[in-house]
């Protein structure tokens, strides 16, 4: 079994969004094993998104993250990373394949409403940076 980090954006969030995406995850047949509302700030957004550190949009995208409070997730199953990343499309919501979270439900590429890891070592690395050490902090 394989576990993965999601989270709905400030955008998903304040746009009522959550239950929708949720929803997505348990439909297609994905276990919650944990879930915060929380407020990201700057030092863990940083952290969160260092490989875009060089980028000319990484400004604006930890401007973006820590603006009002996310919704961070844990989802388990098998090859639950992938899985996960398909169930959310593309990166630019205009490139997003209808049926998708992101070419279903947003349209700007800033504000594309959901995170999720990009690979197995990622979730690890962003699970225990949002959850702590799992054993202690996921249900079982
Ligand atoms: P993903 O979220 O699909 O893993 P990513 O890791 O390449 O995409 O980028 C992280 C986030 O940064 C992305 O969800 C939205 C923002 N972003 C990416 N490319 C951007 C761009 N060209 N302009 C503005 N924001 C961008
Ligand atoms: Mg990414």
């Amino acid at each position: 079994m394989e576990m993965t980090f999601i989270m709905v954006k400030p955008d998903g969030v304040e746009r009522g969004l959550v239950g929708n995406i949720i929803s997505r995850f348990e439909q297609k047949g994905l276990k919650l094993r944990g879930a915060r509302l929380m407020r990201i700030d700057r030092s863990l957004a940083e952290q969160h998104y260092g490989e875009h550190r060089d980028k000319p949009f990484f400004g604006e995208l930890v401007d973006f993250i820590t603006k009002d409070v996310v919704f961070a997730m844990v989802w388990e199953g098998p090859e639950a990373v992938a899985l996960a990343r398909s169930l959310i499309g593309k990166t630019n919501p205009a490139e997003a394949a209808p049926g998708t979270i992101r070419g279903d439900l947003a349209c700007d590429v800033a504000s594309n409403l959901v995170h999720g890891s990009d690979s197995v070592e990622s979730a690890v690395r962003e699970i225990e940076l949002f959850f702590g050490k799992l054993s202690t902090n996921l249900a079982s």
